[in-house]
This record gives structure tokens, sequence and C-alpha cells, in this order.
């Protein structure tokens, strides 16, 4: 909307001094200098933009060693917290380590003096992709946030060579191209030679006098890789503290067979080097659905067993007896990735380290917890036990064991029925014998949480039902958040002046202060400004629009977004649907007063999930036609963005008018996206579904569009069968666009090119696309509505940035460290 001509609003504080003064400014330039000579042996004449990122990233990092000696990272403290994750997508590292240092100004000045672009500078920064979406980016939130509250932390992962795939849009076809952030370098991480694992596999398991004359399990392997640590520093806010991300890397225990090569075979010679080194070559792009192969089993357990030594081995030199390792050890297991931990803890504790089975099940039980990401069947890890007796025969063993124990215990005190005892039994038999890797983790925590309110309650009511009533405290919920760092003040620079000269300084310290705002949300002149804000950060998407898709789209109309993995549950094909819907009302109408929309999509689709990349494809021949249309022209404009990452959330997110939070009821655990974007002002469309219903108890109902089924709904739904054939019959809308998809109208070289698509909603519907179209349509409307009257849109936009400050992930770290980890936050 445009602004009214209000009057220019005033702030009520002066604006914040500035952050650095001269001299800092020279000494960061001659640091930069040096970092360029000394460390790249190249001179400013020379040095390219990668160099002068090299340079500076170099640079900073001294700056957060000082900051790490500074804040006695040295002494012992009272417990640690461990964040064992298969996934951290970091993104770029570069703005938030000046922001937290507080030297954002200062190395700006610097490079400037140097005749050194910021931005560019920043743009020379590969994203570190470690991951594949919401579960890998909550990591990095949560790393961030414990760093800023100064929790004594590790985050162990992987260090992929290769990320996640770099996607290529050809006619809408995505391809997957390999990703290779480490190709120049790392100038953020340490490498630690010495900081080193040996990590078995296979063989079998044997037995041995142990010196109490007890018999031993002694694991007798086929083979050993080496697990080698790189740590990231990852920096607090203010600098007040720096914790650790560290990172394993797989090599061979030899880097060659000297035999072989000898002999003249130089590519035998090296070939068990390439496999042990290919445990950490690529991140799996799986989302949903596991990958189902060995090397992904070897990859989890690779970077569970190296970071349980590492943790094990800190223990002892630190306080010497295992025993009390849940005083001083919280070890958290993002999703059931790092489960294997349950069985190789015990494997450690009892084999290794000689504790009786009774005092390491105390120990294992009393220091993980577990957090789960989905309930959806086919996104639930299991694994074959003939898989895992060969990979692992020892942790198959004790598998069992606990298995038994745990059946046992229950039989005990209750008769039960086989169906029953098989719904609670850590092997699964119905699919062939495999091991539930989520009742293993459950079995194993002391805690075991959802990340959203509803997905909590369903957690208890459905996967988990069995075990929850066995012990009903172990469940809580721990709804997710995002750090306002990378997703506020980093991304959205302008908001968040404007938001330190609304409430003060302070709100940079204490997001509730962002409360301060409501205040302002009828102000005409503070509505201006938040306007302005919101259109800098809009044409700035034009110009990523234009350059990477070459669609022309303008920044007065509604930007309309969904960011996030391509998935049919997530209902990016709703989307579209009413797309083609509003394209037919258009042409129908052109008389009608449409307001103009923009609508954006981004986001990845696992590479062997076909429907999933249909829907890319459909979206990008829709936006095809619709804006070669003369007819829409100025009213609907349709873009793709290829290669979604977490850098271009950040330009996408402070430009959104809209945020499209629309999967099917009881199926998105929580999402974090839907908290980016409204922190940042967007309006949510949405249905009642993971953190979407906290989202809008926070904001107030007038100030969100939510429409369809609710969990409940579904599921009336789904037990209704036809209900697909029905819904489209009593929609002449949504009949109407489905006929022009499935007779060609986007695809006229190949008519029945979205069929898949069509059929699976004519005849299934699995995600209850037609049951949501009609509401989903009248709450667009609404949004039409509401957004020609822009004096209640930005109300409610600034509500919106207002009231989502318990999103933060500092909130979510303060209730697990409270609840789950119970670890002192400073
Ligand atoms: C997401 N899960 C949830 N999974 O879908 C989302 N899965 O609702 C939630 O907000 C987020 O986790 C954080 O809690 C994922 O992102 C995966 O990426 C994944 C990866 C491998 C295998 C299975």
């Amino acid at each position: 909307p445009n602004d009214d001509g209000a009057p220019a609003w005033k702030p009520p504080l002066p604006p914040a001094p500035a952050v650095s003064a001269g001299t800092d400014v020279e000494a960061m330039r001659d640091a930069i200098l040096a970092k360029l000579a000394y460390a790249l042996g190249k001179s400013p004449a020379t040095a390219r933009g990668r160099d002068w990122y090299a340079a500076t990233a170099l640079a900073l990092r001294d700056r957060v060693v000082d900051a790490c000696l500074a804040s006695g990272a040295e002494a012992v403290p009272p417990k640690r917290v461990y964040y064992l994750s298969l996934e951290f997508l970091i993104g770029r590292l570069l703005s938030d380590m000046m922001g937290n240092l507080g030297l954002a100004a200062t190395v700006k000045a610097a490079l400037g003096q140097l005749g050194v672009d910021l931005d560019a500078v920043a743009e020379a920064e590969p994203d570190a992709a470690l991951g594949n979406g919401g579960l890998g980016r909550l990591a990095a939130c949560f790393m961030e946030s414990m760093a800023s509250l100064a929790i004594p932390a590790y985050g162990y992962g992987i260090r992929y060579d290769h990320g996640l795939f770099r996607q290529e849009l050809h006619d809408g076809v995505q391809r997957e191209v390999p990703e290779s952030w480490l190709a120049e370098g790392n100038p953020w991480e340490f490498e630690r030679p010495d900081v080193a694992y040996a990590i078995s596999f296979g063989g079998d398991v044997g037995m041995t006098m142990g010196p109490d004359g007890a018999i031993r399990r002694v694991w007798r392997p086929a083979e050993t890789v080496r697990a080698v640590a790189y740590d990231t520093p990852v920096i607090g806010w203010r600098a007040k503290h720096v914790n650790a991300l560290r990172l394993w890397q797989a090599r061979a225990a030899e880097p060659v067979d000297l035999a072989l090569f000898n002999g003249g075979d130089h590519v035998g010679a090296v070939a068990a080097r390439a496999r042990a080194e290919a445990i950490s070559r690529v991140l799996y792009p799986s989302d949903g659905t596991p990958a189902g192969q060995e090397l992904r089993l070897r990859q989890e357990y690779f970077f569970t067993a190296a970071s349980l030594q590492d943790l094990v081995a800190r223990h002892v030199a630190e306080r010497g007896d295992l025993r009390s390792l849940p005083d001083h050890a919280a070890i958290q297991l993002n999703d059931t990735h790092p489960a294997i931990a349950v069985p190789e803890l015990m494997r450690l504790l009892v084999d290794e380290h000689g504790l009786s089975w009774e005092d390491a099940w105390h120990v294992t039980t009393h220091t993980l917890s577990y957090t789960n990401h989905t309930l959806m069947p086919e996104a639930l890890e299991t694994w074959p036990v003939e898989l895992m007796e060969r990979l692992l025969p020892r942790h198959m063993q004790i598998i069992y064991l606990i298995n038994w124990m745990h059946l046992e215990q229950i039989t005990k005190h209750r008769k039960i029925g086989a169906e029953e005892l098989a719904t609670l039994s850590l092997i699964d038999e119905e699919h062939g014998k495999r091991v539930r890797m989520g009742h293993l983790a459950f079995l194993g925590a002391r805690r075991v949480n959802g990340v959203s309110a509803l997905h909590t309650e369903l957690m208890r009511t459905t996967v988990f039902k069995p075990l929850h009533l066995l012990d009903t405290d172990r469940i809580v919920n721990k709804t997710n958040g995002i750090t306002f760092r990378r997703w506020l003040h980093n991304a959205n620079p302008g908001l968040t002046a404007l938001a330190v000269e609304a409430v003060g300084e302070g709100v940079l310290d204490d997001p509730t202060r962002l409360a301060g705002l409501a205040a302002f949300a009828d102000d005409a002149g503070f509505q201006a400004r938040f306007a302005a804000v919101r259109r800098e950060r809009k044409e700035a998407l034009t110009r990523v629009v234009r350059e990477r898709t070459g669609i022309a789209v303008d920044p007065a109309a509604l930007f309309d977004v969904q960011i996030k993995r391509i998935h049919e549950y997530k209902r990016q094909l709703l989307n579209i649907l009413e797309t083609v819907a509003l394209y037919q009302a258009i042409k129908a109408e052109p008389g009608r007063d449409w307001p103009a929309r923009v609508k954006l999509f981004a986001g990845k689709a696992a590479p062997s999930y076909h429907q999933a990349k249909l829907i890319i494809r459909l979206a990008s021949d829709v936006a095809k036609r619709v804006n070669a249309d003369p007819d829409v022209a100025g009213r609907l404009t349709v873009a793709f963005l290829p290669n979604y990452s977490v850098s271009l959330a950040e330009a996408m997110i402070p430009a959104a008018d809209l945020s499209e939070q629309i999967s099917t009821a009881g199926l998105e655990a929580s999402g974090t996206g839907n908290m980016k974007l409204a922190l940042n002002g967007a309006l949510t469309i949405g249905t009642l579904d993971g953190a979407n219903i906290e989202i809008r108890d926070h904001v107030g109902a007038d100030n969100i569009f939510i429409f369809g089924l609710d969990a409940a709904g579904v599921e009336r739904t789904k037990a209704e069968p036809g209900y697909a054939a029905r819904a489209i019959a009593a929609s002449p809308r949504l009949k109407a666009a489905l006929d022009l998809i499935a007779s060609g109208g986007f695809s006229p070289a190949e008519p029945g090119r979205f069929l898949p698509l069509v059929d699976e909603l004519r005849h299934g519907d699995r995600f209850l696309l037609t049951a949501d179209f009609d509401d989903y349509w009248r709450a667009q409307r609404e949004v039409d509505a509401a957004w020609c009257r822009p004096r209640t849109w930005w109300r409610s936009a600034i509500l919106n940035t207002a009231r989502t400050a318990w999103f933060s992930s500092d909130r979510t770290m303060r209730e697990y460290a409270d609840d789950i980890w119970r670890v002192r936050v400073a």
C-alpha cells in the first residue's frame, strides 16, 4: 500500500551512538591487510573478492579467539550441553560474527578505507549448507542462542565436503549439481589433528574375562576409520561467550596400501581410503524419507561414536568417574539420526569402562534426551536388523538386551496382548525385522520433546502413545524458535534500526521489548517508515528475481512468498492451484479491481522425489504462461527462484508481505520459516498446524489469515472415502483449475505432463488439498481486501513484529536448559 500522506514520524529516542571509534577502524584495516599478506600471500592489488573475504574472516576469527580467552573458556564449567545433529544449516558466518562482536560498522569502515565494499566481500562467502531444511537450520539457531546465553555447549556433526546440492532449473526441471563450499578453504574453522578417534564397523563379538572375573564382550571390528575434529567457533551476542561447533571428518586409518601401490595397483592402493572418506563426503539430500542406505547408517554411527568418545574422554579427564556423567553433561539427540548413541554409550560404559549394566543404564537415561521432528510414518527412521547386525554387531546385541528388559518390565506388572506388545517393541516385525530408532531414542532418553504444542500433543496421542503411557512425564513440549540476531538484526537492518529508534537499544538484548512497537501500530508516520523499510527490501529482491529468473516484478505489488522444502504435505501445489484459479478469475473478470500480486516460490526437492519435482515444474510452467499473458499483466506475476538457501532466505524474508504456511493440519511439526516471516512483519496465511497455532495466539486472530481443516478435521475427513471427488464436484473453481492443468493448459507441448499430480488429487488426495481449497480461496480474497486497506494492513504487520518475540530461540534454549538439560543460564 502507499502511505497516505501522513506526517513524518518522530522517534521518541535519539538514534543509537556509533559503534566504533576511528582507532578501531585503523586496527581492523591493518589486521585485514596483514591477513591478506601473510595468510593468503596477496597484495591489495592482486586480491579478488574471495581473498578480501578470507582476510576479513581471519581477522575477525582472531577477535573471536580473544573473546573466547577473555570469557574464561578454559575453566571447567559445572555442566555442558552436547547437541548431536547430522545437520547444521549454518549459511554464511561473516555477518553473524561481525554482528555479535559488535564490529559491523568497524569492518565496513576499515574495508572502505581500502576501497573495498563490505557487501561485495560478504557475497564472496559460500553458504555452509550442511543441512536440508528446518531441522538443520534449527540446530544452527540453537548454537547461536546457546552462545548468546553463555550455556557451555558443543555442537557435534559431520564436516561434509559437499553440502546440500545446488539446484539448477532447466525449463522448470530440477537438476542437482554438487556444491563445494570448501573448494577455496574455510577461514572460520580450526583443524584439530590431535583430536581424532578410531571408529569401527563390522566384524563380530567375542568374549573375554574381565579383571573382576566377570565375562566381558569384545567387539572385534573388521574395519576402522578415523574421525578428525574441525572446530568452528560460535560466538554469542556481545561476544560474552564462545562455544564450538565440532564437525568430524572421516579419514582412512592408512592413507595408502603401499604393497598394492608398489605392485602397480595405484587405484586399488587407495580404495580403502576412498571407502573410509566417503563417510563425510556428502550430505544426504533426504527430507522425509530415510535414505535407506548403508552409507547413511555409517554416517550416523560415525559422528555419534566420535562425539561420545570425545565427551567421555573429556569427562574422565575432568572428573574421573563416569557415574557422574549425568551431573556434568546433557546430550541432546536432534531427531533419531544420532539415536545409535543409546547402545553406543552403553557399550562404552559397560564394555570399555567396566560399569555394570544397571549403572550404565542409569547414566545413559539421565544424560540423553531426544527431540522428535516428525510423526509422518515414512519419515520415522527404522533400520533393517540384518544391516545393523552386519555393520554394528555389538550394538545389535545391546539393543536386543534393552528391548528384552523393557518388555519384561511391562509384562511383569500386567497381562498384555501380543498386539500391544508389538507396538511397544524396539523391533518392528511387520516390514521385515527393523529397529525402530524413535522407540530406541525414547527408551534411552530422560526427556523426549516435540517442537510445537500441537506436535507434542500428537506425539502423546499417536506414534508414541504406548510408550508415553508407561511414563507420562517423559514427553515435554519445546516450541521451536529462531535467532533474532540473524533473522532480524542482520537480515533486516532497516527494520532493526526502526525498532531501536522506537523502543530503544535494549531491544537488541531483550526481544520482548519489541512489544513496545504495538504502541505505534496505528501511528501513520510510523506505518510509513515501516512500509518504507519493506519497500527498500522489496526493491532489492526485485533485482534478485530479475537476475535469477529474468522475470520483472513490481515492488509495489503484494509479495506472496512460499519458501521451504518442496513436499506434498507442505502443499505448494495448493498455492499453485489457487494461482491458476486466480489467473482464470482475472481473465474472466478483467474489469474488476484486482490488487497486484507477485507469487514467489523457492525450495529444493529431494532428488528422487518425483512428485515434488513435478510440482516445481508446474510452478515454472504456470509462471511462463501467466507472465506472458497481457490480460493479467500488472496483476499477477509468478516466479520460482532457483537454489533456495539460507542466504536467499535472508533476502526474501524481509521483503515478504504474505507468508504461506499451508501444510495439511497435523503434519508440519512446527515450522520456523513461519516465525521468521512474521517477525519481519509478513502476515501469515496458514492452517492450524504446527507453530502456526501459537503464532496466531501471539499475534491475534485479526492479524493472521487462518483457513482449512484442523488436525481433528483432517482425521475425520480422511475417514470418509471419496472426499476428493465430492470436494471437486462441489467446487467449480477448483474443477476448472484442475481441468486446465490436466488438459495441458500449461504444457501444450506435453499435455499429459502434470497428470500424475492431478490424478493424485482426483483419486486419493492424501494431503487434502481438495478439502481445503475453497476455504483457502476465501482466505486469499480476504488478503486482497486487507491489502487494499493500507492502514489496517500495516497495523497488522507492525503487530506481527511486535508480538513474535516469544519465538526467539533464546526463549527456546532457556526452556531446554531449565527443563531438559538442567544447566544454569548466565
Ligand atoms: C523439520 N524437519 C520439520 N527434517 O518438518 C519442521 N528429515 O516442521 C520443523 O520446524 C523443523 O524440522 C525443526 O523442528 C526437517 O527439517 C529434515 O530435514 C530431515 C532430514 C533428514 C531426514 C529426515
